[in-house]
């Protein structure tokens, strides 16, 4: 019996979609991994490495083992506060994708996205879609405060007539050079984004009507290997992404302006929030930190508190 390493591309109910040396595999999901289920909710994920028996039958293959992730990106998986879910495994870009309009932009959740990925260190930028539809400069704003940060912006349109050329094709760019996961609310234009950039690809796309019936169009994460190099990760909408493992203590860490400021407090264990002499509420009032960051802050500090109890 011949072991193949296999790349996770999709995993559905019972079976798993596995690349093994440019052929696509249906592995089912049995065997040892599936019965130990320890504090991951999943055991694969899509963009895992995993060592496969018996690659070449496929009535009898399985995967035997995980190998170990360079990078993942996970949320607090849904109803199971004790797991972790796995969204994408051994990527080296996340673009957290939010619309400027339609759906409304949810600074939150581009937050948690971004506070998870400076916890994993991984390179998390902000894409920016719909600019075809921006209002009295909306865009502006939000480009700003996430430029200001140190984070990348791109901002996008795919409208035609209103293709933000440059940015697209340094998009694709990023594309080609990395293991890139895309991820949003429903209906910002995640998968749009990527047929645009890859030609050919003809992902689903869905209608506005069906989005705001709370339809998702995008089912299942599926890592698509592109022709001239890079892969990508077109994933479902998500509303939430609560942190997971997280000591509200460490939580000002993953607040890039936040733990600059927190050095100046004068309590060492400070939550800036009602304790005095805080160096990042002083910032707040004086407009330093952006409101919408600060309020980020003390929500996911909130649930963290009370994921701990
Ligand atoms: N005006 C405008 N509409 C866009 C743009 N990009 C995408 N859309 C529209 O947004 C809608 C949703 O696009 P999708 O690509 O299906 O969104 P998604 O993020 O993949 O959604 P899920 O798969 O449900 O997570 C479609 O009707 C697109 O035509 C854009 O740049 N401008
Ligand atoms: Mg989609
Ligand atoms: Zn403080």
């Amino acid at each position: 019996m011949s072991e193949a390493i296999g790349l996770i591309l999709r995993i559905d109910a019972k079976v798993c979609h596995v690349d093994v040396g440019g052929r696509s595999l249906r592995v089912p999901l049995r065997g040892r991994l599936f019965e130990e289920r320890g504090h991951a909710r999943n055991p694969v994920a899509v963009g895992d490495r995993v060592r496969l028996s018996a690659a070449e039958d496929p009535e009898h293959t399985a995967i035997e083992e995980v190998l170990p992730r360079t990078t993942k990106l996970a949320r607090r998986a849904k109803g199971e506060e004790e797991r972790e879910q796995v969204l994408a495994a051994n990527v080296s870009l996340v673009l957290v994708v939010a619309a400027v309009r339609e759906p409304p932009l949810q600074p939150v959740l581009i937050d948690r996205i971004l506070a998870s990925c400076e916890r994993q260190e991984l390179r998390g930028a902000v894409v920016l879609t719909k600019l075809d539809r921006d209002r009295h400069g909306a865009a502006d704003e939000w480009i700003a405060l996430y430029r200001g940060l140190g984070y990348e912006v791109f901002p996008t349109s795919i409208a035609t007539g209103c293709e933000t050329a440059a940015v697209l094709e340094r998009l694709a760019t990023e594309l080609h050079g990395n293991v890139t996961v895309l991820a949003g609310l429903s209906g910002v234009g995640k998968s749009s984004l990527i047929n645009h950039l890859i030609p050919g690809l003809d992902l689903r796309i869905g209608s506005m009507n069906r989005i705001r019936q709370g339809k998702h169009t995008t089912t299942h994460a599926q890592l698509v290997p592109l022709p001239g190099g890079g892969h990508v990760l077109d994933t479902p909408g998500i509303r939430n992404f609560a942190l997971f493992g997280v000591d509200p203590a460490e939580l000002s860490f993953y607040f890039r302006e936040i733990r600059d400021l927190a050095t100046g407090c004068a309590y060492r264990d400070c939550a800036h929030q009602s304790e005095p002499d805080c160096a990042v509420r002083r910032a707040l009032d004086e407009g330093r930190i952006h409101p919408s960051r600060y309020a980020s802050f003390v929500t996911i500090h909130r649930e963290l508190v009370e994921a701990e109890q």
